[in-house]
């Protein structure tokens, strides 16, 4: 019997049609990420080739999931109310399922065996997952015992983390996220009202103090062991801004692999102190320019989608309500391994492909001399210019040049229906999003929506419908600066 294997809601026969199915008709290819094999130690590679969080590229292929399974906290984050998602890796806004580690360990399954791009296994709140260790190691035991092939990846305030270290490292955990906000415990005071350690509460600048020195103890500790933390910072405008440009030297000097600087997100319907005090997030604009500051400071990550505590699915996507337990099946396929271990095969193919179009096309735009280009670009994953302009919920926003291609960030905009309900409204949304972005990339476009697009100085170009981005980006920059009539691309 064929093979089938589901890639949201693309279903094909075998591993080989899979590569077809995804490679379309495309007759370019690239990936011109910088953190490729040959930029990093191939241990370290190893480590994150299939880490969504960790490797840029790794995200067009691979899905995390998170479980919430460690509700218990040990200390108050001013962005945190508890009812709520954790902030540190979340959106607050929706109550999560809270599992007992089976049932937590079942969810895993059942998704494992759906979802052939499944490759980590988070724990990233409500709560915290090195104070409420014994669920959580209850829970990894769980899943590793049964799916060695998934990566385990936590996320902690750091505060319990130096007291979990060596464990972590014998259950083979490495990626670790640690949230660091601040150096100054003047700073952290403002951020954390309390902290509980060794069975005392501790408020203001003395509780900030422990947090903070703790979480240098649980970087330090996790670096050394060949841990990879990944250090998320929530920037919040007035209060941390100022501090961290040296807050990523900090953690760049002491090893950190990647720094997220996330947007505080606030409404006083959350409940948390700051929406309720009104204290603002960062426009994007402030998020860029500290993101820009910090250009040699540790690797940043630009990709995040701060993403629920019960996500499904690649980063811009959730099916976390396609799993909720009452949903799970009574009996979970047996040929997850199977499909998991196919789609690995045809990224590797993939990637490899990727790589050498990428490199032709960027011999030829090398030669070129001319300003950077920004481009919005629409895709479902894979690397590839594969989204109808009408159903894309985020644009991936780039950068071009004669030095090459450059992930800048992801801009969400509402989903938006060819011919339905609202369509003005909605084009106006896109246009507000693309601000600054005069091209986009995409699979297909109507020309209503082409031609009204236009008029806001805007093209859409549907010509690179399956390319890879990166190629269909070096061709769309040599194009518009070789040629006097702007180039095959052009629609
Ligand atoms: Fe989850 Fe975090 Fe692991 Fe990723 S999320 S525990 S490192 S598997 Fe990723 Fe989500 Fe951003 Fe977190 S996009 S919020 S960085
Ligand atoms: Fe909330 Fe997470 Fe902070 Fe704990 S660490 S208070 S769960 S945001």
């Amino acid at each position: 019997m064929a093979n089938i294997i589901s890639l949201g809601g693309l279903q094909v026969a075998s591993r080989d049609e899979l590569g077809q199915a995804m490679a379309g008709g495309c007759t370019a290819s690239s990936c011109g990420t910088k953190a490729g094999p040959a930029d990093m130690d191939p241990a370290i590679w190893a480590k994150v080739k299939d880490h969504p969080c960790y490797s840029e590229e790794a995200h067009h292929y691979f899905a995390r999931m998170h479980v919430s399974v460690a509700p218990a906290c040990n200390i108050q984050c001013n962005y945190c109310n508890r009812k709520y998602d954790c902030a540190n890796e979340s959106r607050p806004g929706v109550v999560s399922e809270r599992l007992t580690p089976e049932q937590a360990a079942r969810k895993v399954l059942a998704v494992a065996a759906e979802v052939p791009q499944l490759s980590v296994l988070g724990i990233a709140g409500p709560g915290d997952a090195a104070y409420d260790w014994k669920k959580t190691k209850a829970t990894f035991d769980r899943v590793q015992s049964q799916l060695p092939d998934i990566k385990l990846c936590l996320s902690s305030n750091g505060l319990a983390m130096p007291d979990h270290v060596e464990e972590i490292v014998a259950m083979n955990i490495d990626h670790v996220t640690l949230t660091i906000n601040t150096l100054d415990p003047e700073v952290g005071a403002k951020i954390y009202p309390w902290v509980f350690f060794r069975g005392k509460r501790h408020e203001g600048v003395e509780g900030a103090a422990i947090l903070l020195a703790r979480q240098m103890e649980a970087l330090d500790m996790l670096v050394a062991r060949g841990v990879l933390v990944k250090v998320n910072s929530v920037l919040i405008p007035g209060i941390n801004d100022a501090g961290m440009v040296e807050l990523n030297r900090e953690v760049k000097a002491r090893g950190a692999f990647l720094h997220n600087i996330m947007p505080l997100i606030s409404d006083p319907a959350h409940g948390t102190h700051f929406g309720l005090t009104g204290q603002r997030g960062p426009t994007a604009a402030e998020l860029r320019a500290v993101q820009d500051q910090c250009g040699d400071g540790a690797n940043l990550m630009k990709h995040c989608r701060q993403c629920r505590a019960d996500a499904v699915g690649m980063l811009g996507e959730d099916r976390g309500q396609e799993f909720t337990l009452d949903k799970l099946p009574e009996t979970i396929a047996e040929d997850g391994e199977e499909k998991r271990a196919a789609y690995r095969d045809w990224v590797a193919r993939e990637r490899a492909d990727r790589r050498a179009a990428t490199e032709a096309a960027q011999a030829e735009a090398a030669a070129l001399a001319a300003p950077p280009m920004r481009v919005a670009v629409c895709t479902k994953g894979g690397g590839r210019i594969n989204q109808h302009f009408g159903h894309a919920t985020e644009f991936q926003i780039y950068e071009v040049d004669a030095s090459g291609v450059r992930f800048l960030t992801h801009r969400r905009a509402d989903n938006y229906c060819v011919g339905g309900h609202g369509e003005s409204d909605r084009l106006t949304e896109i246009v507000r999003t693309l601000d600054g972005v005069p091209v986009v990339l995409c699979a297909r476009i109507g020309e209503g929506p082409r031609a009204r697009m236009a008029e806001a100085g805007i093209e859409v170009i549907d010509a690179c419908a399956m390319d890879y981005i990166e190629t269909a980006l070096l061709d769309l920059y040599a194009d518009r600066n070789r040629s006097p009539d702007r180039g095959a691309l052009s629609a």
